[in-house]
């Protein structure tokens, strides 16, 4: 089985030669983003079997995708191709160091991918790894794309663990239901994403415990403040959720559950709380775990990064503070290049700086 699929939009970015506005920028430098295979990527490039699901153009730049991204070890034999829409590009400017601030131009409305749909994506191979990851991103793109989310998300039995990052894009949503329409999204998801910045734009909420009062049904709950860190809610699961890992990792569960004990003990900062959940009250810790502090190059990519590492730590059935410190990890990688992409740290390597102890981690 494929440890992650991951599902959506990816385009060929162009990177800016130097800083400026896009008016001014006089070439750009090729490379390939798209939230969703950004995390496939990382994660094969970690060592786990990941499969990018998607639809790109009958068109050199949709060969380059399925290169570059199969190139990353993430298998892309569900990859369709669609002969009338191109495949969507990107341009952006370097931004801002200190604020991120950037100038993005997207060319994707009408693309290949926003043809995606449940009658043009096969539900058996979307729904054929142990985690399946989706991002906010794809909603945006049609009603389409929409539709499968929808369907993607709804709760059913024996379906894979879905993790869905929120991913809010003002800028490509032409209706005011966003960010409802995200929430509700949210709500069917295992694992969810989402930047404390974005729960306040979108949803007017003020902090992770407003976010997880507002989002009790996903059983992980991350969210993200920025350069700060990283906050996770994770309910204790039910004895017959817990699945032995298979291949020689270290024996542990699957996917959506705390560790308090560690969490005390270790370095992640756990308060406890509850989470109302079909009528019963479930005691949670909301662990706390500082970023790396780095140079930031660029913050694009990062958040996908992190995803990729707090999955990756997931399948592994690591503890909820190594599960944000991967991530942290990965996110630290990402930051410190211009593009989406970078080399994420090996196994070892990041497995040595996660047990680091709480000194080290700020
Ligand atoms: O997370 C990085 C993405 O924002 C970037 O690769 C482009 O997918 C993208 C998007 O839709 O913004």
């Amino acid at each position: 089985t494929v440890d992650v699929v991951a599902l959506g939009e990816s385009m060929v970015t162009f990177l800016p030669s130097g800083p400026g506005r896009l008016a001014d920028v006089p070439s750009f430098e090729r490379g390939i983003g798209g939230a969703e295979s950004n995390v496939a990527c990382v994660l094969a490039a970690a060592g786990h079997r990941a499969a990018w699901v998607s639809r790109v153009g009958d068109d050199g730049f949709g060969d380059h995708l399925v290169e570059a991204i199969g190139a990353y070890g993430v298998d892309t034999s569900a990859v369709t191709r669609d002969p009338e829409r191109p495949t969507g590009i990107y341009f952006r400017t370097a931004g801002d160091r200190a604020t991120d601030a950037h100038e993005v131009a997207y060319y994707r409305a009408g693309s290949a991918a926003s043809a995606m749909s449940a009658g043009t994506v096969d539900p058996a191979v979307v729904r054929s790894g142990r985690v399946l990851h989706l991002s906010g991103i794809t909603a945006a793109l049609s009603e389409g794309c929409l539709g499968l989310l929808r369907e993607l998300t709804e709760r059913r039995p024996g379906r894979p663990i879905v993790s869905f990052d929120v991913n809010h894009r003002p800028g490509l949503w032409n209706t005011p239901e966003g960010p409802r329409v995200l929430l509700d999204l949210a709500h069917g998801a295992d694992i969810v994403f989402v930047g404390d910045d974005e729960a306040r734009a979108a949803w007017g909420l003020h902090g992770a415990h407003a976010v997880r009062a507002a989002l009790p049904e996903p059983d992980v709950l991350v969210v993200k403040h920025g350069r700060a860190g990283a906050t996770a809610f994770a309910r204790e699961p039910a004895p017959e959720d817990v699945h032995a890992v298979p291949g020689g990792e270290p024996a542990g569960p699957v996917g959506v559950r705390a560790d308090r004990s560690r969490a005390r003990r270790g370095g992640g900062r756990a308060d406890r709380g509850g989470a109302e959940r079909g009528g019963e009250q479930a005691a949670e810790a909301a662990v706390f775990v500082p970023a790396l502090r780095v140079d930031v190059v660029a913050a694009v990519g990062a958040g996908d990064a992190f995803a990729a590492g707090f999955l990756s730590a997931t399948l592994r059935g690591l503890p909820v503070r190594d599960r944000l410190r991967h991530g942290h990890l990965m996110a630290a990688a990402a930051l410190t290049v211009p593009g989406d992409l970078a080399a994420p740290p090996a196994r070892e390597h990041a497995d040595r700086l996660a047990a680091l102890d709480d000194d080290a981690w700020g």
